[in-house]
C-alpha cells in the first residue's frame, strides 16, 4: 500500500532543467568545449560538481580542484541570475493539484531535488508548504544515482521506502529510486527513463488512482 509521493523538482515541477542547460553551455563555450543538449541529459539529477566533471570529460579537458570550484561558483551565479525570474505560472500543468490531491488523499509528500536551489526554487514559485518534508543538496552526501537523497526523504517522513513512489526526470534519479527500493515514475522519454515503472509525458498526466498499481 503506497504511503507517500516524492517529487524531484527540476523537469518534474518545473523547467529549470533548461536554465540549468543554458548556464552550463555557456561555460562549455568559454572553455571551448562543444555540448549537445543530448549529453545535456547526463548531467540531470547529478551535483553541480559532478555535472561539471562530465563536461570536461565531454572536452578531454583536465584542471584543479581550484579552477573546477570557481567554474562551478560561476555557472551557479549565472543560473541563479536565471532563475530569479521565475513565477508560481511556471509550475507544470496540474501538477499544483496533484500535490493538493495527494494530501487530500491522505498520501505523505516530500521534495527530493539534488539542487542545492530547491530552496530558492519552492519560494519563487511559493509551494514550499505543499510538502511535509523537503530534502535538497545541502543536505546529502551522495547524490543521484545514489539512493541518499530518497531514503532520507522517506525517513523525514516517516515511512519505510517500499511504500513511497518517486516522480523523477533524469536517468540518475530512477536509478537511485530503483537502489532506494522504491516504484518510480519516469517524466520524459522511454530511451532515458526506460528502467522505470511507469513513464509519463507531463509529471500530471500520471492518475494517482494508479499508484497503487505500479
Ligand atoms: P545546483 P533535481 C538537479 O536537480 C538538476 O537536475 C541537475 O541538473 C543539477 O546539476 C543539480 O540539481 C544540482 O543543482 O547546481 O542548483 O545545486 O533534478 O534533482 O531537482
Ligand atoms: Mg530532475
Amino acid at each position: 500500500m503506497i504511503k507517500a509521493v516524492i517529487f524531484d523538482l527540476d523537469g518534474v515541477i518545473v523547467d529549470t532543467a533548461h536554465y540549468h542547460y543554458v548556464a552550463w553551455q555557456r561555460l562549455a563555450k568559454e572553455l571551448g568545449i562543444s555540448f549537445t543538449e543530448k549529453e545535456n541529459e547526463r548531467l540531470k539529477g547529478v551535483s553541480r560538481m559532478h555535472s561539471l566533471e562530465i563536461i570536461l570529460e565531454i572536452g578531454g579537458v583536465t584542471l584543479s580542484q581550484a579552477k573546477k570550484e570557481e567554474l562551478a561558483t560561476k555557472k551557479n551565479s549565472w543560473f541563479v541570475e536565471y532563475i530569479e525570474a521565475i513565477r508560481p505560472e511556471e509550475i507544470f500543468k496540474g501538477v499544483k493539484e496533484m500535490l493538493q490531491e495527494l494530501r487530500t488523499q491522505g498520501f505523505r509528500v516530500a521534495l527530493a531535488s539534488s539542487s542545492k536551489n530547491a530552496e530558492t526554487v519552492l519560494r519563487l514559485l511559493q509551494i514550499k508548504n505543499m510538502f511535509d518534508a523537503v530534502v535538497d543538496g545541502t543536505m546529502i552526501k551522495n547524490s543521484k544515482p545514489d539512493p541518499e537523497i530518497f531514503l532520507l526523504a522517506a525517513s523525514k517522513l516517516g515511512v519505510s521506502p517500499d511504500v513511497c513512489v518517486v516522480f523523477e526526470d533524469a536517468e540518475a534519479g530512477v536509478e537511485a529510486a530503483l537502489a532506494a527500493g522504491m516504484k518510480c515514475v519516469g517524466v520524459g522519454s522511454a530511451d532515458q527513463l526506460g528502467k522505470a515503472h511507469a513513464i509519463v509525458k507531463s509529471t500530471a498526466d500520471f492518475p494517482i488512482s494508479k499508484l497503487n498499481s505500479l
